[in-house]
């Protein structure tokens, strides 16, 4: 069955302040909250987009919430959202055992913690499409499976194609070189490497700040430069 784009989440332009992009942040708050504070970030007028992958790993996994509560803050799902609802709400993914990837924090909270957090991150869209002065930023977690934007929003984006957006490495690995078409940039997490890297209009910004030895790439989505 098809899955339309009632997922993709549009994001209205911020004519007062800046909007940042953030790589994979894996449950290292603190230090996201640092790299912001490098930036100046202002919670009155900015806005922080994380492209998923909120959760495991690192030591502050269970603040997952209070980050969401946050009115400047705004999520897509990763593969690490979809392994802690899945299992969180009792139906994990059989293929990946969520402990095994850093998942283990789940098991100390409450199960009515667990209730509202597999809620909370199955309720996540799987992709925005942020307005900016110089026209759309999409943000995706892994992938995209075309060359053409737009296909985001038409039915035959399927759960396959949904998958690739969560898991698939490809496009990097094969340094494809060609442009999505119709939006401006569009915005991955993902594969950790150890500077942003671009092919085309993609981006690649997880520069492994949950890691010791990495740090948090914050992209300007008006200017689509690194701070
Ligand atoms: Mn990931």
């Amino acid at each position: 069955m098809p899955v339309v784009s009632n997922a993709v989440e549009r994001i209205p332009v911020n004519a007062v302040g800046r909007d940042f992009a953030v790589g994979d942040i894996h449950g290292c708050f603190t230090k996201l909250a640092i790299a912001m504070g490098k930036v100046h970030f202002d919670p009155q007028k900015d806005r922080l987009f994380s492209v998923g992958d909120l959760v495991d790993r690192g030591p502050e996994s269970h603040q997952v919430l209070t980050w969401l509560d946050q009115p400047w803050f705004y999520a897509i799902s990763g593969n690490h959202e979809l392994l802690t609802w899945r299992r969180a709400l009792g139906n994990p993914i059989k293929e990946v055992d969520h402990r095994q990837h850093g998942g283990l924090w789940l098991d100390a909270c409450s199960p009515e913690q667990q209730q509202r957090i597999g809620e909370r991150l199955q309720a996540l869209p799987w992709a925005f499409e942020i307005a900016t002065p110089e026209g759309p930023v999409g943000i995706v977690h892994a992938d995209f499976p075309y060359d053409d934007w737009r296909k985001i929003h038409e039915q035959e984006f399927s759960p396959e194609d949904i998958d690739v957006c969560h898991w698939s490495v490809q496009r990097y690995q094969q340094q494809y070189p060609h442009a999505i078409k119709n939006v401006r940039a569009v915005v991955h997490g993902h594969k950790t490497i150890n500077r942003m890297a671009q092919l085309g209009n993609v981006y690649f910004i997880d520069t492994g700040g949950w890691r010791s030895g990495g740090h948090f790439t914050l992209l300007n989505l008006h200017t689509l430069r690194p701070m």
